[in-house]
């Protein structure tokens, strides 16, 4: 089968296989295997292997349309170009966290990268109460390093400049504008949510008070390029193992807050203590691992920098260290309401069988993300949002 490299066309089982050929990562006349295993909102992804071989690769690529809705969502092919960068960007600072990538085609809006099967989803492992006890300093060491070294604290003013522009994502930031923080908060068609929440629902949209802190959040997305942030760091963007942990999926990165991954990463486990209270205390515990390995890992690099004379300033530090967790407190509010009632839910909550318990978790993640946007300075540290948690958290 021959394969043209320079026209787009949506990748089947065979061209793929076809593809991988003509690249080289398999020979002509090896048997492999493929399956389309996306299971995402957006992409096809494809596995591919021989038998009684450990070649696996996996090719992602971008569908022109968000596959969650239909063709009728128009969607741009720049992302998977975002994406294959962003992880080679990643890469530099932290290789054993992302996927390795092998080869990228921006026409064919494609990445081939390493087969990460050997790992699980991290919110579908969460749900089966699998461990994970190096997810939270992972995901803390990640996010250290890319906030501090992609931002200006790490690079000069130039060259932060040029990686802005070369992240420049405005489509993919368009559906978290929409789908994030603005939606959620008015009565809009874009929202789902059962029946039974209408009434809460309709009391989060009358709220003014509420509101105006969200557009503030807003603000802060829509204006602060601090960083080359992930973008989209749920626990569906994290295959994980007792071992391992890798970070995928960066199709909406740019450059963003320095809280905004943190506050995803903390509403997603907040999900997971929902939907699994025995397990509260190890979710609160990844939650603590995340934030003292971020600020301890952010700090070392900060005492390193000897260049930058405002980084001896008494307080400069704390001050920014303080701000980055009050803004994820604030966005992961965000994040708790829009995955409740908004377009894209998850798992954690959706898959609860018996509905009243369903109901009422919901209308707590409501709750929990309400108050989150509001108490987000008065919320100190982990342990304050482990008790504010709790007396948010009455069935
Ligand atoms: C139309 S895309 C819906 C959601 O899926 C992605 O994973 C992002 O979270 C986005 O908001
Ligand atoms: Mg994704």
């Amino acid at each position: 089968m021959t394969f043209q490299f320079d026209v787009y066309k949506p990748l089947t089982e065979e061209s793929a296989i076809s593809l991988l050929k003509k690249l080289h990562f398999f020979a002509e006349d090896e048997h492999v295997t493929c399956r389309e295993i996306g299971d995402g909102n957006l992409n096809l992804v494809f596995q591919m292997s021989t038998q009684g071989s450990t070649k696996k690769w996996i090719v992602k690529q971008a569908l022109p349309y968000a596959k969650v809705v239909g063709e009728s969502w128009p969607l741009t092919l720049k992302r998977a170009k975002i994406e294959s960068e962003a992880l080679l960007q990643f890469a530099k600072f932290t290789p054993h966290l992302v996927p390795e990538v092998l080869y990228s085609n921006e026409t064919l809006a494609l990445t081939i990268m390493e087969d990460l099967s050997h790992l699980s989803i991290a919110r579908t492992g969460l749900i089966k109460g699998d461990s994970y006890p190096n997810l939270g300093k992972d995901i803390g060491t990640f996010l250290a390093h890319i906030l501090f070294k992609t931002s200006d604290l790490g690079l000069s003013p130039t060259e932060k400049k040029e990686k802005a522009q070369q992240f420049s994502n405005p489509e993919l930031c368009k559906i978290t504008e929409d789908l994030v923080f603005t939606d959620p908060f008015f009565d809009h068609d874009t929202n789902d949510f059962e029946p039974e929440l209408s009434e809460k629902v309709e009391q989060l949209w009358k709220e003014d008070e509420l509101k105006l802190e969200v557009a503030k959040l807003k603000r802060l997305f829509l204006t602060n390029g601090d960083a080359l942030i992930h973008g989209d760091l749920h626990t569906g963007s994290i295959f994980a193992s007792e071992h391992e942990t890798k970070i995928i999926d960066p199709e909406f990165a740019f450059y963003g807050p320095f809280g905004f991954d943190l506050g995803h990463f903390i509403a997603n486990l907040l999900f997971n203590a929902l939907r699994r209270p025995p397990a509260q205390t190890e979710l609160f515990g990844f939650i603590h691992d995340t934030w003292e390995t971020f600020s301890s890992v952010f700090t070392s690099l900060w005492k390193e920098d000897k260049n930058n004379p405002f980084l001896q300033v008494n307080g400069y530090l704390d001050y920014t260290l303080r701000t980055v967790w009050q803004d994820a407190l604030g966005f992961a509010g965000c994040e708790m309401i829009r995955r409740t009632i908004g377009l894209a839910h998850v798992a954690d909550l959706d898959t609860i069988e018996e509905s009243e318990l369903r109901i009422r978790t919901k209308e707590i993640a409501l709750d929990i993300g309400r108050s989150l946007i509001l108490n987000r300075v008065e919320i100190k540290n982990v342990q304050d949002l482990h008790e504010f948690y709790i007396e948010n958290n009455e069935f």
